[in-house]
């Protein structure tokens, strides 16, 4: 009796003891500490466990997270050896698929990541395999500025169904053109800094912006094919895909796409549109007669309303990129600066670029492929839609009919219909 109550108190103690553990660790900036799963709570507040010796949770013999990874797949295949599992022997487990029929377009999924986005990414892969590549097996090119390592790339061909491709990012397309004023650089980043914009002080982010605006798609890798399929860390694909979107982009002429358009942080890009005006005045060649612009601008060019296609999804075409009036247009806007002077996004360069040099009709918004990049949702309008493709987003989050969505106006562009239910989305 005296006993359990013992063993009460102790594990009342223990409960007393997380629930602190917990208040410092969030009262405390958590997010700047990478304190972001229970492993890393237990790791930073590990002299707080009496009896954990290491303070972590870590392998058995302090191994490094690579070989416990390692392991842990390894350990599957004892278990099949010992004949204690049902689940075939690793990597002999096949996803049930059904080979789409039809002949595959020249394409490619395209990721841009580090060594350290190996779990974000992974999430990614496994939701476009889940609901769309496993029935049609496209490659996917990895793209880094450093070497991937050997994690990431086992992590990742594991999961692919096609060609998985590592690529090393050459120190021509990723870092400083001579042009630049580094000092001048320098002083805007701590400008952007105090005024706490996002990501205003950072430098790869910058040079990420610059390499995806005028760079990966002459990548080495990239230059074998015609359509990409841009992916990053972290989305989510809420509705089967059961048809083939390079398909469709190749069998009706379109160019570029999207699934979501917001505006822009104007502190970002204080001069594009005064470059783009400038190449507008220099190249008037590349730009399309039967153009978006009425979608960027409310007063026919003079001014930008800071509308943009949301990057982080794209598939679109490679030769467009590659085409002498894109080159133009990334040239122009590179010499002026602003990719480092400013902060502009690989978003609304891209965006103006397609609205500007490609016909309407060339740019395709995917209503039906459903998407989340942290912070914005696309899920489909219409119920039936969502039914049909098995979509499990909720439509509450649909940014679609937002005031802060730029769709709105690219439907009156189009002179397109709201579709069915909108309005109970708004
Ligand atoms: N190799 C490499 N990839 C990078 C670097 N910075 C960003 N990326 C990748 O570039 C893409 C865009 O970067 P993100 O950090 O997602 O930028 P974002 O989407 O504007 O911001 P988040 O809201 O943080 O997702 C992602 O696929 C990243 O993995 C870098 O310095 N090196
Ligand atoms: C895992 O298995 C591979 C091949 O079967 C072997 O080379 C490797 O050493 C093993 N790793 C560990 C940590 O047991
Ligand atoms: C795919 O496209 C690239 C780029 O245009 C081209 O070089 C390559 O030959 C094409 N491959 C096939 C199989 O058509
Ligand atoms: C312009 O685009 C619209 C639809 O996007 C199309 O209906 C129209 O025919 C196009 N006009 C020309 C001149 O190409
Ligand atoms: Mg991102």
């Amino acid at each position: 009796m005296a006993g359990s109550t013992r063993y009460l108190r102790y594990i009342l103690l223990a409960f007393a003891a997380l629930v602190v553990i917990f208040f410092i660790s969030s009262s405390s900036s958590s997010v700047d500490d990478g304190v972001k799963s229970a492993t890393g709570l237990l790791k930073s507040k590990g002299s707080l466990w009496k009896g954990s010796s290491t303070g972590s949770l870590q392998g058995s013999q302090g191994q490094s997270k690579d070989a416990v990874l390692e392991s842990n797949l390894n350990a599957s295949e004892s278990a099949f050896e010992q004949n204690s599992s049902p689940n075939p022997k690793y990597g002999q487990v096949t996803r049930p698929s059904t080979q789409a029929p039809g002949e595959r377009v020249n394409a490619t999924f395209v990721t841009l990541a580090r060594n350290g986005d190996v779990w974000e990414i992974s999430r990614s892969i496994r939701q476009v395999e889940d609901r769309f590549n496993r029935n049609y097996n496209y490659d996917w090119v990895f793209l880094n500025d450093d070497e991937f390592d050997d994690t990431f790339k086992k992590v990742t061909s594991a999961l692919t169904s096609g060609r998985a491709r590592y690529g090393k990012i050459g120190p021509e397309h990723w870092g400083f053109p001579d042009f630049i004023d580094q000092d001048k650089a320098a002083r805007v980043r701590e400008e952007m800094h105090e005024k706490k914009i996002i990501y205003g002080d950072s430098i790869s982010y910058r040079h990420m912006c610059r390499y995806e605006s005028g760079f990966f798609f002459r990548h080495p890798l990239m230059m074998e094919y015609e359509y990409y399929w841009r992916v990053e860390p972290s989305i989510e694909l809420f509705c089967d895909v059961g048809y083939d979107p390079f398909r469709y982009m190749k069998d009706n002429n379109k160019m570029y796409s999207f699934v979501l358009s917001l505006y822009e942080y104007v502190e970002t890009i204080p001069t594009l549109w005064d470059s783009v005006k400038g190449f507008m005045e220099q190249h008037p060649e590349h730009i399309s007669e039967n153009n978006s612009m009425d979608w960027l601008s409310d007063d026919g060019g003079k001014t930008y309303n800071h509308c943009h296609f949301w990057s982080n999804f794209e598939i679109g075409n490679l030769e467009w990129l590659r085409s002498q009036a894109y080159i133009d247009y990334f040239t122009h806007l590179d010499k002026a600066g602003g990719f480092f002077y400013e902060r502009w996004g690989d978003a609304p360069v891209h965006s103006i670029a397609a609205a500007l040099m490609l016909k309407k009709d060339q740019i395709h918004f995917f209503n039906d492929i459903a998407y989340y990049h942290v912070p914005f949702t696309h899920c489909p309008t219409g119920e039936q839609k969502r039914l049909d493709l098995k979509c499990h987003c909720n439509p509450k989050d649909n940014f679609d009919w937002n005031g802060y969505s730029c769709l709105n106006r690219w439907y009156e562009l189009h002179n397109l219909p709201k579709p069915d239910g909108y309005e109970a989305e708004q």
